[in-house]
């Protein structure tokens, strides 16, 4: 049976718990109070930092690589494109993810201009969003899902105002409609 360490409040953990919810994988689930993680912890990752997935003795970190490896191990439904080219794309969103976040979590500590850095990268995202549809490429997938996670964050703990950027918040919309989604919506609300 796969195990994930989790946090719900944990947006890289959010990422899994998508994709998770999207393929349809079975797994369970052991909750890590970050604010008292256990000493253990660090045995599953040197870095002590979560999500972990882990399945008899072998175990994986990093959010990014759990996604790829997520897709690779359970192919249906595909979370990316079947074009290598397109795929490619898909996972320069990925690779490129500190950027956007970098501002975000600035936001979070109230440092002095963070929340116009912030706003810089929701309007990048907004212009990719009004020539294609999804940040994975014309279909949704693991770009979009590496994404959401900290944009529901921003507009529903941080007040964060979505109304400059329309063809994000149609993105959104759009997201929010699938479960898996709805789902990572209701654990930020519980937060
Ligand atoms: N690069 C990691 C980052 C994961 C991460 O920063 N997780 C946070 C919670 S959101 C954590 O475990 N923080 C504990 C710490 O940094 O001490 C990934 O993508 O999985």
């Amino acid at each position: 049976m796969l195990t994930v360490y989790d946090a719900a409040r944990c947006p890289y953990c959010a990422r899994a718990r998508i994709a998770l919810a999207e393929k349809g994988v079975e797994h369970e689930v052991m909750e890590i109070d970050l604010a008292d993680r256990p000493a253990w912890i660090f045995e599953k990752n040197p870095t002590g930092r979560v999500p972990v997935l882990e399945e008899d003795a072998w175990i994986l970190p990093e959010s990014s690589v759990i996604l790829e490896y997520l897709e690779e191990r359970y192919p249906e439904p595909p979370l990316l494109p079947p074009d290598p080219a397109d795929r490619a794309l898909a996972r320069v969103w990925i690779f490129r993810h500190d950027e956007f976040v970098g501002p975000y979590y600035a936001l979070r500590r109230g440092e002095d201009g963070a929340a116009e850095r912030f706003d810089e990268q929701l309007a990048k995202l907004d212009d990719a969003l009004s020539r294609q549809e999804w940040l994975t490429g014309r279909e949704y997938g693991l770009a979009d899902i590496a994404y959401v996670p900290w944009v529901l964050r921003a507009r529903d703990t941080l007040g964060v105002s979505l109304a400059a950027f329309p063809a994000l918040r149609s993105w959104l919309s759009r997201l929010e409609e699938r479960p898996a989604v709805a789902r990572e919506v209701e654990v930020v609300a519980a937060l």
